[in-house]
């Protein structure tokens, strides 16, 4: 068990984690019906601002303090109670978020910041949304030096030690998180601020998405790696084995600090401005990005099949069956990278450049995040928090919760599979993201991609609603663990924190040495970048006075 005060600080980050959650959620249900033509919002409420805020509170608040509420624990865990001066950082960086978050969020509630989570000039947002997201930024920066200090007295007390993987994993995705947050930190203060605030007319536009894109595109691997952090070495833990191997997933995350940065242009294949042997060089680079996600499979597969074949499976499929489906804390995690498979293939679609063309700008790519970050990570966190808030609290996980928390997966998953299926196949025809519910003046030919067997009004309705129901299911569930679950009152009744250790025995030292990978990484960021940034300054166009659009 960790000390009372770690607790207390992953605790709080859980309870901001599931409030934007809770609010998050509820307006995604209005956005589907919005965008199914089932609800008019009132007059004082705009569905630009219904997105903004939904893509704001789920894709960066609620994800970011569960993420530091998990490596908290993990941190504290494995390398020992945080020290007062690394606990001290922590709750400072606690603070700052939350003030950035309270400022961003009111910004967009009063409506003022109606701008999406991506806020692409030259939309333009009062200028303390910028400021709001900045703290947000600088809050978070300040937590992943309190865990980076935390690593590095450790590593002072045991030279030539190799750390646990638990601490390697979460330093890799704290060293891509800064390095990533150098982009948006760039365009937010030497470009939005001075903007919003009217102390420049103009904006350079294709920088700003440039530079936004640099730190888009690994963000979502920061949503992912704390996910492959419980695949790795939660999952062999709950079915038996050791960590497949040690060297292996540590290359993995090394790889991601590499190539998850220079490779935004993806997100930009359509823009102007970038000539196509860059956005070529970019998408090449994406599809090394692809290799640790294999390798992930790769290793999860092999764990399973160590685990089925000692347990007695034969045959091809042997395995399968003897994994331990009834403990929610599995199934949870194996759903989750179930849907990884779909979710990773769309991306290797949206990645390549000819089939870009056809998606970009659909609902395909709405779709394509719903089973990424909304369901591989999500129900990954959810599968964290069925036994991290017993753990942290000090209660017993009842079978009622664990009922109750099989049919909240379930839920989940049936949901997402409606919704992002129909949102893949209304975006292949033609329907738009970024948009509110949109058939064209009811033209026929948009009226009819509402005719299919999933890609129909009801069917989305339907899986909106489950999924709201799930989500209240899953808040439910947080709030009767951390206030209602009988206390554990014996060790055998306490809820563990489900890691396994790894042998790293025979793990090349190299692997951790992190000023070779940081030096390649920008390395890497410089010959993908330098050249055609330099061009979007040069030759820059007049720039754009701001709009607000709603
Ligand atoms: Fe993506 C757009 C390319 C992964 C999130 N992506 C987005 C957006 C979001 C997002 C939020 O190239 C929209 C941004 C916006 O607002 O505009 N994406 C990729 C590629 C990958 C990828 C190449 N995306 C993710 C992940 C996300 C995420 C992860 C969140 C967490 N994405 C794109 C591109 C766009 C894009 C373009 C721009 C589109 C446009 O035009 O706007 C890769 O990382 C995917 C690699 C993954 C795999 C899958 C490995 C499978 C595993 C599971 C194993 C399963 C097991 C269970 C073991 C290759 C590890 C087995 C069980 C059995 C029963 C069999």
């Amino acid at each position: 068990m960790i000390c009372k005060q770690d607790r207390k600080l992953a605790i709080y980050h859980i309870l901001i984690a599931y409030l934007a959650f809770l609010i998050g959620t509820f307006l995604g249900l209005l956005q589907v019906f919005i965008r199914n033509d089932g609800l008019e919002l009132p007059k004082w409420l705009d569905y630009y601002q219904v997105l903004t805020a939904h893509g704001v509170l789920l894709a960066l608040v609620f994800t970011t303090y569960f993420i530091f509420a998990f490596f908290i624990t993990g941190m504290s865990k494995t390398l020992g109670d945080f020290g007062p001066k690394a606990r001290l950082v922590l709750w400072l960086g606690f603070l700052v978020t939350t003030i950035g978050t309270v400022i961003a969020t009111f910004m967009i509630i009063i409506g003022e910041a109606s701008v999406l989570y991506t806020f692409y000039a030259p939309l333009q947002a009062n200028g303390w949304y910028y400021v709001g997201l900045a703290l947000f930024i600088v809050g978070t920066w300040l937590s992943g030096f309190a865990l980076v200090g935390h690593y590095v007295s450790w590593k002072k007390s045991n030279r030539k030690q190799l750390s646990p993987l638990f601490a390697f994993m979460t330093i890799s995705t704290i060293i891509l998180w800064k390095i990533a947050c150098l982009g948006v930190v760039a365009t937010v203060l030497f470009q939005f601020i001075p903007w919003a605030f009217g102390w420049v007319d103009t904006i350079n536009v294709e920088l700003s998405r440039s530079l936004f894109w640099y730190f888009g595109h690994p963000l979502v691997y920061f949503w992912l790696l704390p996910a492959y952090m419980a695949w790795y070495l939660v999952i062999p833990k709950l079915v038996g084995v050791e960590v497949f191997s040690d060297s292996l997933a540590r290359l993995a995350f090394i790889l991601f600090i590499l190539f998850s940065i220079p490779v935004g242009f993806h997100h930009q294949l359509v823009d102007p401005g970038i000539s196509s042997f860059w956005k070529f060089l970019q998408t090449s680079l994406t599809f090394m990005v692809i290799i640790p996600s294999l390798m992930t499979a790769f290793s999860l597969f092999g764990t399973f099949e160590r685990s089925g074949r000692r347990k007695g499976g034969r045959g091809l499929f042997g395995w399968f069956f003897k994994l331990p489906w009834k403990d929610v804390r599995f199934t949870s995690i194996f759903i989750a990278m179930f849907f990884f498979i779909p979710g990773g293939a769309g991306g290797i679609i949206n990645a390549s450049f000819q089939l870009n063309e056809l998606i970009h700008n659909t609902l395909w790519v709405v779709g394509h995040f719903h089973i990424t970050v909304g369901t591989p990570v999500t129900m990954t966190f959810m599968g964290i928090t069925f036994w991290l808030i017993p753990y942290l609290t000090g209660r017993k996980l009842t079978k009622t919760i664990q009922k109750l928390a099989f049919i909240q997966i379930i839920t989940w998953s049936i949901g997402m599979v409606l919704m992002s299926t129909a949102q893949h196949i209304l975006g292949l025809l033609g329907a738009p993201r970024r948009t509110a519910y949109s058939a064209y003046n009811n033209h026929p030919t948009a009226m009819e991609w509402f005719n299919g067997l999933i890609s129909n009004h009801i069917t989305m309705a339907i899986g909106g609603t489950i999924l709201f129901f799930s989500a209240m299911l899953l808040i439910f569930i947080v709030i009767y663990s951390l206030f209602l679950l009988p206390k554990a009152d014996s060790l055998g009744d306490r809820v563990e924190f489900p890691i396994a250790m790894s042998d790293n025995k025979d793990t090349p030292k190299f692997l951790e040495n992190w000023w070779l990978w940081i030096g390649i990484s920008f390395a890497l960021i410089a010959i993908a970048y330098t050249i055609p940034l330099m061009d979007l300054i040069q030759h820059a166009p007049p720039g754009s006075k701001g709009f607000k659009m709603w």
